[in-house]
């Protein structure tokens, strides 16, 4: 199999053409032979959609609740459509949404943000901003990936969904733009040395509050964010006002953000005493686990999709590592038993998504897709046996295995757990 790998390589940088027949068809087509209505009539006037909304033929990429989930009317998790996007950003609308207590859609002449101390020696001048002075300072844009801290969290005891949207659709990446965190608490004339964690605290019912540790701030790299992809944020996503923590998990990344509390000690906020926690083998729970490791998945083909010939196609999957860029993703054929380097795409940025692909000659027998990836601190993605042996198998959270698509010899895609 790895020779077919390196058969379809020399295909693509030589014939391609030659390489597969059956790619294309080369006389005789009627779509292209007949002209058709689009060509001979007039088209739709300007700004018939003042805002633009996706081709009618797209309508099957939609954000999903699982069919393994409870659902519940507000406490609940839509999936991304993972299998039907290109390149790394995810589209706003497709964005996954994980509210525990609904989504609002705040007036943002209405919303606050308050920063403030523990005690009153760790901020100096505890300040209110208004979304428009928040906006007159300088912005940075950044793209990140958010990853909920259960995403492939049912995959943990057994195989449980079937499409790649259910398994790893709690995973977005867009360009956040806002203010750096540090900017603000500087503002506030914030005691930078005494300060050892901030709280994040949202302005929903869901009193959803996280401890940060300060490392992060004083990096710059948490943004006290209002834009998503140009534009500002969804109203599910946290509209007007969010907090970006590049590499931490979703729960930590506060919408509706009301309040930073600055302070030198975790404050063991119920979403970090009890939940988001992880059961360990011996029964210990391991608290404060934010960040999210190296993992990687084929998004195409995966789970529920039907390849429809035997022959060449492209393998495409996403990477990404809380702890860095990226370095490497390896793709595997035969369930993880030879391996092959795939092609990473640029851009290639530190706490994002990477997009990968692999040439692959499919011979119509039944194969095991995996990738595995390696981000720049060496860390590389573990297989469910090594998972499991270090984390035990009834955890939620953090789950960071190599996944596995089985093609059957009908070309059916299914998920399976190879360990
Ligand atoms: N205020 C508030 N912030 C929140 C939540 C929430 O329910 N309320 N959910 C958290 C969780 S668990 C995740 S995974 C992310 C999801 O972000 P998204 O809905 O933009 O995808 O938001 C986090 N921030
Ligand atoms: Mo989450």
């Amino acid at each position: 199999l790895r020779s077919s790998f390196l058969a379809a390589g020399a295909a693509l940088t030589g014939t391609a053409a030659s390489a597969s027949p059956a790619l294309a068809q080369s006389v005789g087509d009627d779509a292209i032979l007949t002209p058709q209505p689009w060509a001979t009539t007039l088209g739709q006037p300007v700004a018939t959609n003042p805002y633009g909304q996706p081709s009618k033929y797209e309508r099957a990429l939609a954000r999903r609740q699982s069919p393994g989930l409870t659902q519940t009317a507000a406490a609940s998790v839509s999936f991304c459509p993972l299998q039907g996007l290109f390149g790394i950003i995810t589209p706003s609308g497709l964005h996954f949404e994980r509210h525990h207590q609904g989504w609002y859609d705040v007036d943002p002449a209405k919303h606050r943000f308050m920063v403030n101390g523990a005690r009153p020696e760790f901020v100096k001048t505890p300040k209110v901003y208004t979304l428009d002075d928040l906006m007159r300072l300088a912005p940075v844009s950044r793209m990140h990936f958010i990853e909920c801290g259960a995403n492939t969290g049912m995959e943990w005891g057994n195989v449980a969904v079937p499409t790649v949207q259910y398994t790893h659709g709690m995973l977005s990446c867009s360009e956040f733009t806002g203010v750096p965190l540090r900017t603000l608490l500087e503002d506030c004339g914030a005691d930078l040395k005494a300060a050892k964690f901030v709280l994040a605290e949202g302005g929903d019912g869901s009193a959803m509050t996280r401890t940060i540790p300060i490392g992060p701030v004083l990096a710059g790299e948490v943004l006290v964010a209002y834009g998503q992809n140009g534009e500002m944020l969804r109203p599910e996503n946290g509209y007007p006002l969010r907090l970006v923590v590049p590499g931490v998990q979703g729960v930590s990344w506060v919408k509706w953000l009301r309040r930073i509390e600055v302070g030198d000690r975790p404050y063991a906020a119920k979403d970090e005493a009890i939940h988001y926690i992880d059961l360990m083998p011996d029964g210990q729970h391991r608290q404060y686990t934010s960040i999210q490791e190296c993992k990687s998945v084929i998004t195409t083909p995966s789970g529920g999709q039907t390849l429809l010939d035997k022959g060449y196609h492209t393998i495409s999957g996403l990477a990404w590592s809380g702890r860095g860029a990226i370095r490497r993703v390896d793709v595997s054929v035969d369930g993880g038993l030879t391996w092959a380097e795939a092609t990473v795409q640029t851009p290639i940025l530190s706490k994002c998504l990477t997009r990968f692909t692999a040439p692959w000659v499919w011979d119509g027998k039944p194969a095991i897709l995996q990738s595995r990836a390696t981000d720049e601190t060496g860390f590389v993605q573990p297989t469910y046996g090594q998972l499991r042996a270090a984390r035990g198998t009834r955890s939620i959270y953090h789950n960071n295995a190599i996944q596995s698509w089985k093609v059957a010899e009908s070309g059916e895609v299914s998920n399976v757990q190879v360990l």
